[in-house]
C-alpha cells in the first residue's frame, strides 16, 4: 500500500504567510506532509511552474435562494458550485433564507436537501432570518444553532426583508447567548426608499439611476447605528459587502476604538464602478447590485481597508440572475432600475480577477491573496481548522494556479447559470487550471469531474470571532446598572 495517496510535486506553495517550493502530499482527503522530495504515492501531479494555494473559500454567495417576490435566482446547487470549482473556489457559505412567516428550520432542511442533491464542493449556510419573532428565536434557532449553523445574517433595508432596529438587537443579543456570528446588511431603509421613489416619479428609471438610489450616506449611518447596537450588545458583527470610503472609514474607527467587529468587501467593489451601470437599453440591468458600484476613489479606499486589516476579506456575494424574463428581465427588456434583480454572478470569477490584480499585477502579493480569499474567511467563520490553509491535517482543498495562463473572461467562458459576467472582456493573467477537494481531483483539462451531491456539509461553531469582547456596556453592567441582570 502507498504511503500516500497522491504527491504534488514540485509547485510553490503559498498561504497566507509563507511562499516556499514543496511537494505536498495526500492521505484520506488530507494534507499528510509538506516538504522536498517526498515520494510514495500512487499518483503524482507535476506542479513545476505552477503555484500549489489552498482552494478558496466564499463566504457570501447566493444559491438556489428564492427573493422576497418569490424570484428563484439562476443557479442550483449544482451549477453554482461547479462554476467555483472552476475558478478556484472550493468551500461556500451561502444562505438558508426565511421570508415573513417562514419556519426558519422548514427553510433550512429545504436547502440543506438542495444542497445534498446538487453541491460539488463543501458547503454551510447562514441562516437569513427576515422575522425574527421569539419562537423563531428561543425555539428553532437554538438547534440550528448548535447543529453548525453558526452565523445569522440580517438586513437593515428592503422593505420585505429588514428587520428594524428592535428586532436587529433581539438578534444580537439572541446571537450573543448561542455564540453566533452575525452578518448584516447595512444601508439606510429610509434613505433609500425615500431617494428611489423621488427619482422614479421623475421618470429617472433607468439602470444607471441605481447607483444614485442609494446615497453614499446611507452605508455609513447604517454602519454606526449598527456599529452603536453591536458594542450596546457586546455581540460581534461582521459588516457585509463594505462599497464606499466613507462606510471604511466607520468601520477603522470602530476597531481603533477595540470594538469587535469585521468587515467584507467583494470583486464587484474593487474592479467596477457606477459607470458599468451606464449603458444603453436595459443592458445596465447585468450590473444593478445592492449597495451599488461605487467610484474609482472608492476602489482604492477599499483596497486601503483590506491592506490596513480593517476589512479582512473578499467575497463574491455571487447573487445570480438570467438575462430574460425569469431574471434581470421580469418588468420587461428595459426594466426600471426599482424592479431589477439585485445581484450578480461571481463565483467563477472571484480568484482570477484577484489573482490577476493581486499576484500578476503586483497588488500586495500572493500570501494577501490567499489570506483574503481563504485563510480569512475560513477563520472567522469557524472553518479555520480544516479549510483555508495548506496545513498537515487540514482538508486537502488545493487548487493549483499556472500564473502565466492568459484568459480573456466572456459570457460563455463561466458556467453558471446566468449566461453573462460582470467583467466580460477583462484578459487576466493567472487560472487554477487543477482543482482538488478533499484529495480528489475534481477540475482537470478543463473538465469537472465532481458528482453532483458530492459536496460535504460543514458545520461551523461561532468560534472566536463570534466571542463577545467582554466589554459590557454600562446597561449590562450590573456594578453600573444597579444590579440589574439584562442577558
Ligand atoms: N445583498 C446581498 O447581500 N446580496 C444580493 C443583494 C443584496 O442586497
Ligand atoms: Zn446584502
Ligand atoms: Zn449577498
Amino acid at each position: 500500500m502507498s504511503r500516500f495517496d497522491l504527491i504534488i510535486r514540485g509547485g510553490t506553495v503559498a498561504t497566507a504567510s509563507d511562499t516556499f517550493k514543496a511537494d505536498v502530499a495526500i492521505k484520506d482527503g488530507t494534507v499528510a506532509a509538506v516538504g522536498i522530495g517526498l515520494d510514495g504515492a500512487g499518483r503524482e501531479i507535476d506542479a513545476g511552474g505552477r503555484y500549489v494555494l489552498p482552494g478558496g473559500v466564499d463566504t457570501h454567495a447566493h444559491i438556489e435562494q428564492i427573493a422576497s417576490n418569490g424570484m428563484m435566482n439562476a443557479d442550483t446547487f449544482e451549477t453554482a458550485t461547479r462554476s467555483a470549482a472552476f475558478g478556484g473556489t472550493t468551500s461556500v457559505i451561502c444562505f438558508a433564507c426565511q421570508h415573513r412567516g417562514d419556519s426558519i428550520k422548514a427553510v433550512h432542511e429545504d436547502y440543506a436537501a438542495r444542497a445534498r442533491r446538487g453541491a460539488m464542493i463543501d458547503y454551510s449556510f447562514h441562516l437569513l432570518l427576515t422575522d425574527p419573532t421569539p419562537k423563531i428565536l428561543n425555539e428553532e434557532l437554538p438547534p440550528l444553532v448548535a447543529e453548525g449553523n453558526a452565523s445569522i445574517k440580517v438586513f437593515m433595508t428592503y422593505d420585505l426583508m429588514n428587520v428594524g432596529d428592535e428586532a436587529l438587537l433581539d438578534v444580537l443579543v439572541k446571537a450573543r447567548e448561542l455564540g453566533a456570528l452575525v452578518a448584516v446588511h447595512a444601508e439606510n431603509n429610509g434613505m433609500i426608499s425615500w431617494l428611489g421613489k423621488r427619482l422614479v416619479e421623475r421618470g429617472y428609471t433607468d439602470a444607471k439611476y441605481h447607483a444614485v438610489s442609494h446615497p453614499r450616506g446611507s452605508e455609513p449611518e447604517a454602519f454606526h447605528r449598527l456599529i452603536a447596537f453591536s458594542e450596546f450588545i457586546d455581540q460581534p458583527v461582521i459588516i457585509y459587502h463594505v462599497a464606499t470610503a466613507e462606510g471604511a472609514a466607520v468601520i477603522r474607527e470602530a476597531r481603533g476604538r477595540g470594538v469587535k467587529i469585521y468587515g467584507e468587501t467583494c470583486t464587484q467593489y474593487l474592479f467596477l464602478t457606477a459607470q458599468d451601470l451606464d449603458r444603453p437599453g436595459g443592458e445596465g440591468a447585468k450590473w444593478v447590485c445592492s449597495p451599488p458600484l461605487r467610484t474609482e476613489a472608492d476602489q482604492e479606499a477599499l483596497w486601503h481597508a483590506l491592506a490596513m486589516g480593517d476589512l479582512q476579506l473578499v467575497s463574491s456575494d455571487h447573487a445570480p440572475y438570467t438575462l430574460d424574463e425569469k431574471g434581470k428581465y421580469a418588468d420587461g427588456p428595459n426594466p426600471s432600475f426599482k424592479k431589477t434583480a439585485n445581484g450578480m454572478p461571481g463565483l467563477e470569477t472571484r480568484l482570477p480577477m484577484l489573482f490577476d490584480a493581486m499576484v500578476s499585477k503586483g497588488r500586495y502579493g500572493i500570501n494577501k491573496f490567499v489570506q483574503w480569499t481563504a485563510t480569512e474567511p475560513a477563520r472567522i467563520y469557524g472553518l479555520g481548522d480544516r479549510k483555508g490553509t495548506l496545513a498537515i491535517g487540514a482538508d486537502a482543498d488545493i487548487a493549483i494556479w499556472d500564473p502565466k495562463k492568459e484568459v480573456t473572461l466572456s459570457d460563455d467562458l463561466v458556467h453558471d447559470n446566468t449566461g453573462y459576467t460582470p467583467f466580460a472582456g477583462r484578459t487576466v493573467t493567472g487560472w487554477p487550471t487543477t482543482m482538488l477537494r478533499r484529495g480528489e481531483v475534481i477540475i482537470e483539462n478543463g473538465n469537472c469531474t465532481a458528482e453532483p451531491g458530492s459536496g460535504a456539509y460543514l458545520p461551523r461553531k461561532g468560534g472566536e470571532a463570534a466571542r463577545p469582547s467582554g466589554k459590557l456596556s454600562p446597561e449590562f453592567d450590573p456594578t453600573r446598572n444597579f444590579g440589574a441582570k439584562l442577558y
